[in-house]
């Protein structure tokens, strides 16, 4: 029997584009979600009208904590998988029939919309933050991620159950992606459009980087400790995971990803030491890495690497404020931060 697939979609005063886009995913799709936590601008009664079937939450609680109330009702809805699409109008419904494809041909994998093979419509400095942030969850989560930030995705709703999710805003797809991954299920990127509006966005670059490169970095820490010393596979996700256990009180994980953050650089050449000497020792050391040939020499040198990277887009910045443009990091970030699954 076909997958019963619903489509959710997490709106936040997007009134100027909810319409159309529950009216074009309804071609698709016989149910729509909406959540809508605390819009003042009518996004809500648009959506009903529209046709969707919404979910009203009292005050904004940030796309994360409302994908996972979506996930939720779609179970207690019966559906077996869904669709997440974004509200501003930043992906095109007509592909809807693509992820069911994938989503038939492989039943338990997550299917991710991949915009990176349009990269001239895609503003500079996201791409560029899109190529590390992919650098390092493809890491953590075991393969290669060619988009790691899109919200256009099918999930089974089996797989969903089966994850205990910590973060809120917009680190949960993230989260999802690597715990998904460490688990070992296969996370599929289909090409999608990418579409940049003035729409406005949410999301806060220097607040949301900085906790999704709180969480990343943590994960992997966390991840390559495990490897060596108690698990004996690639796939180190359990439930009672130190990230859900501290992720458990917001306060304890903020301060937890601090710490690990602040001595990333040194934990990282200890760990080099560690790949290098202690392979017969620790037997099961970097095993992620080693079944792949992903040298870890490559991931210091990114790590290394990584403060420059930012010294350099500043300075782009600052350049380009008197009028001087500069593109230098591009070249660099790609250099750097490859894809290691392909190319070692
Ligand atoms: N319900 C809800 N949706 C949100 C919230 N923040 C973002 N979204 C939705 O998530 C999607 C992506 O958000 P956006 O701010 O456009 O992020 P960007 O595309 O990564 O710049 C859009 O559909 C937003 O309406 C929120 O706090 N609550
Ligand atoms: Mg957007």
């Amino acid at each position: 029997m076909a997958s019963q697939i619903c489509v959710v979609i997490p709106a936040y005063n997007a009134s100027k584009t909810i319409n159309d886009v529950v009216t074009r995913v309804l071609k698709h799709v016989s149910h729509v979600v909406v959540a809508d936590d605390g819009s003042t601008d009518g996004t809500a009664e648009i959506a009903r009208k529209a046709g969707a079937d919404v979910l009203t939450i009292g005050r904004n609680r940030g796309k994360g904590h409302v994908l996972k109330m979506l996930f939720q009702k779609s179970v207690e809805d019966g559906f077996d998988a869904v669709i997440t699409i974004d509200a501003d109008g930043q992906h095109d419904p007509e592909e809807i029939p693509s992820f069911i494809d994938a989503h038939n041909l492989h039943p338990g994998d997550i299917i991710v919309g991949s915009r990176m093979h349009e990269q001239e419509k895609i503003p500079r400095a996201r791409y560029n933050s899109m190529h590390i942030a992919r650098f390092y969850i493809s890491l953590a989560a075991n393969q290669f991620i060619d988009d790691t930030q899109c919200g256009y995705r099918l999930y089974p709703l089996s797989l969903l159950k089966d994850l205990i999710l910590t973060t809120e805003g917009y680190i949960t797809e993230t989260e999802i992606l690597i715990k998904a991954g460490d688990k070992g299920t296969v996370i599929r990127c289909i090409d999608s459009k990418a579409i940049y509006t003035d729409n406005g966005s949410h999301y806060r670059p220097v607040l949301d980087t900085t906790a999704i490169t709180g969480f990343v970095l943590t994960y992997l820490i966390m991840k390559w400790f495990k490897e060596g010393f108690i698990s004996d596979r690639p796939f180190t996700y359990t439930h009672n995971n130190i990230m859900n256990l501290t992720g458990k009180h917001k306060i304890i994980s903020i301060f937890f990803q601090a710490i690990i953050v602040v001595i990333s650089i040194p934990v990282c050449s200890l760990y080099f030491i560690e790949y290098l000497t202690m392979q017969n020792i620790v037997k099961n050391n970097f095993a992620s890495l080693r079944r792949r040939g992903i040298k870890f020499s490559k991931i210091v040198r990114a790590s290394y690497v990584l403060p420059f990277v930012l010294m350099i887009i500043i300075g782009e910045k600052a350049a380009s404020i008197v009028g001087i443009e500069i593109r230098s990091v591009d070249g660099f970030i790609k250099r750097y931060y490859p894809d290691l699954w392909s190319r070692s």
